[in-house]
């Protein structure tokens, strides 16, 4: 189902002539109101007259994390404190937190948009959708509730933790739709069997459909939860920076990348490294424009997301150019004696692999000045069972020359026991670099 059939539908021309005029709207809105962006505009000569066309984004000065960092908390707000109605905030992984704000209608376009992510994904009035992302300050517990809501779905606002209850409360309310990170979603999975309860079997659990996001994962990822849990696994997108949840999200019909809801967002890719932009359908850093965000606008994030944009038309209807899933970000790609290796594609490999569990850990150090990774990955409790020494040997070796095929690095691969990885209920840590520091 379409939420908003005339916005994401709106032909190219109009969705483009839209864009531009949210766009001057916005240049002079920065411009007038946020220092930052008047001493950035000024030193680079530009002013919000100069925007003709959407060309004209390129002239616009970069927006990133140490940016909002610098100015925390309100510094780079755009409204005076009173038309804030709610603040979040994002830790990452180094360094201050950043907060952002939210005035009425920035939440209220929020709800809209989460609203067309759940239909995208399939979902309507008559569905229960259990929430179990984290609640607080993080965006996605309350940024799934409001939208599923605006949906006129029924909300199970469970948020994170407590895991086996969760299963006990889906099977007992009925839960259809399920959004949480696709980590948390193996674990409810793992936790529903040692229940004696299966997603699979439809008269116990009545779950459908996975709105899951907020990490990298991989297709191969979704193919073992879809399996595991018999549900359609879908892709929710989107950064505290920008909004929360919902800035892209995949259709049902293709499933074959996320749409960027385009008249709230403006998307680029460019080179990480020498910030030029990139012809359609490269791979690069995604950057991205709010076009209608009043309380903390910005004006080309810098994502640090790697991903491509797909703007061949899409079956379902939607004229919004989508975005390939995200295959990492450029802070967590990893340097292996000069190789350069994204988690997800070591995730890839584990888990297309019979035997293994779909749970893994990437250890990095350094030992006499040489890169050292290990790769952890949980067998199968059917895998041990029937574990001589020798299946177990051979494993190791398969592993570690698919790995070295693929991605051109030699990893010391260590089969681990079943449930002896750290489970995570919000973003799982999959790489622990010991270089750093
Ligand atoms: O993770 C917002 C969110 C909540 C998105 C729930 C989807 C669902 P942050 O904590 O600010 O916000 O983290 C944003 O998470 O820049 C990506 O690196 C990563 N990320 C988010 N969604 C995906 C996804 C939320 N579908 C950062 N695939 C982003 C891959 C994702 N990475």
């Amino acid at each position: 189902m379409i939420f908003d059939l005339e916005k994401e539908t709106l032909p190219r021309e109009d969705l483009e002539a839209l864009q531009l005029r949210r766009l001057v709207d916005l240049c002079r809105r920065v411009y007038a109101n946020v220092p930052f962006y008047t001493k950035k505009f000024d030193e680079l000569g530009v002013t919000p007259d100069h925007i003709k066309s959407l060309n004209d984004l390129s002239s616009l000065p970069f927006t990133e994390k140490r940016h909002l960092r610098d100015h925390y908390p309100y510094g780079l707000f755009a409204v005076p404190r009173d038309n804030v109605v709610r603040l979040h905030a994002s830790s990452g992984t180094t360094g201050r937190v950043t907060v952002v704000g939210y005035t009425r209608r920035d939440i209220d376009n929020w709800a809209d948009l989460m609203a067309r992510s759940l239909a995208a994904a399939g979902a309507g009035r008559r569905d229960m959708v259990h929430i179990a992302y984290g609640y607080g300050l993080f965006t996605g517990g309350l940024g799934a509730h409001y939208g599923a809501e605006r949906l006129g779905a029924t909300v199970v606002p469970s948020s994170s933790g407590a895991t086996r209850r969760q299963v006990q409360f889906m099977r007992d309310l009925g839960a259809t739709v399920l959004c949480c990170t696709p980590s948390y979603a193996l674990h409810l999975h793992e936790a529903a069997r040692e229940e004696g309860l299966d997603f699979r079997d439809k008269n116990m659990m009545r779950l459908t459909t996975g709105v899951f996001g907020a990490e990298p994962w991989s297709e191969e990822m979704r193919h073992t939860i879809e399996k595991n849990m018999g549900i359609n696994a879908m892709n929710v997108y989107g950064l505290s920076e920008i909004m929360g949840p919902g800035v892209a999200m995949e259709c049902v019909e293709a499933k074959e990348g996320l749409h960027i809801f385009e008249d709230h967002f403006l998307p680029e890719i460019i080179d990480p490294d020498t910030g030029k932009v990139l012809p359609m359908g490269e791979e690069g850093e995604l950057v991205l424009t709010t076009l209608t965000k009043e309380a903390v606008p910005l004006v080309r994030y810098r994502t640090r997301d790697i991903t491509r944009l797909i703007n061949v038309p899409c079956r379902c209807g939607r004229t919004h150019v989508r975005m390939d899933r995200v295959m990492g970000r450029s802070d967590d790609m990893l340097i292996i004696r000069g190789v350069n290796v994204y988690p997800s594609q070591i995730e890839a490999i584990l888990v297309e692999t019979e035997g293994l569990t779909p749970h893994y850990q990437i250890m990095v150090d350094r030992v006499d000045n040489l890169d050292q990774m290990e790769v952890q990955v949980e067998l199968s409790e059917d895998f041990l069972a029937g574990g001589e020494v020798k299946r177990l040997q051979n494993m190791t070796k398969h592993l570690t020359r698919r790995i070295k095929e693929f991605l051109g690095v030699t990893a010391q691969v260590r089969l681990v026991d079943p449930r002896s990885l750290s489970r995570s209920e919000g973003k799982a840590q999959r790489v622990i670099d010991n270089r750093k520091g």
